[in-house]
């Protein structure tokens, strides 16, 4: 079955094939459709903005779709960089600006204020209806950026069970605990329960 990711980000993107590898699902973006548009995320939240992403690019493409927000929330700092976090250290900032960014917002904290999670809302719609499921991880945010594997905030946001942070992880390792790899799982369970469309 032919299906849509709703986002244009190529991380995400090797994250879900990665997942759904062994699956029959043949995983297209909009990047495959030369005239979508993009679609504004001025939602309040990461649910409204997975349902908006899924929701305007199911209407115009007619295929199952799925979309991915997500945002990692630091104590610390009530709850940013949040559903900012693609934009936390301004409009085209890089995933090295937002992680200085963050490291700065969190100057002086002492470790055990440090704690953090990300969270993913994904968004499934077949035939205009909505599902929504969501994974997280908990973590702390180090004192300075490490390893090269993930993307994002990965090389900030350290797992405690494993001692090492995102961007130490494979793919496949990051996969397994991660926010997305736990909402992707959930969704697979789902489609799996639903033959028509699994
Ligand atoms: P789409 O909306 O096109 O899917 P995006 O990059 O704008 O792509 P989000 O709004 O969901 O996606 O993500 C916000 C930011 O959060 C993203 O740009 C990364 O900086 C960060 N992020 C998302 N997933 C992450 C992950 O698994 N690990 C580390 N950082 C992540």
């Amino acid at each position: 079955m032919k299906i849509l990711l709703a986002s244009r980000n190529r991380d995400k993107l090797k994250e879900v094939r990665g997942k759904v590898a062994g699956l029959s699902l043949d995983v297209l973006t909009p990047d495959d459709f030369p005239d979508l548009p993009e679609v504004e995320e001025d939602g309040a939240t990461l649910e409204a903005n997975a349902e908006k992403k899924a929701l305007t690019l199911h209407r115009l493409t007619g295929l199952p779709t799925l979309a991915d927000d997500t945002g990692l929330e630091v104590y610390a700092l009530d709850g940013a960089p949040g559903v900012y976090s693609s934009r936390y250290a301004g409009p085209g900032a890089t995933y090295a600006d937002n992680c200085r960014k963050l490291l700065q917002a969190m100057e002086g904290v002492p470790e055990k204020r440090r704690g953090a999670h990300f969270r993913t809302v994904l968004a499934w719609i077949v035939d205009g209806r909505v599902r929504l499921f969501d994974g997280r991880v908990e973590g702390r945010i180090t004192t300075a950026s490490l390893g090269s594997n993930g993307f994002g905030y990965d090389p900030v946001f350290f797992v405690p069970e494993l001692g090492k942070t995102l961007a130490e992880l494979s793919l496949e390792e990051k996969n397994r605990i991660s926010h997305r790899g736990r909402a992707l799982d959930a969704w697979v369970e789902y489609l799996r329960g639903a033959p028509s469309v699994g």
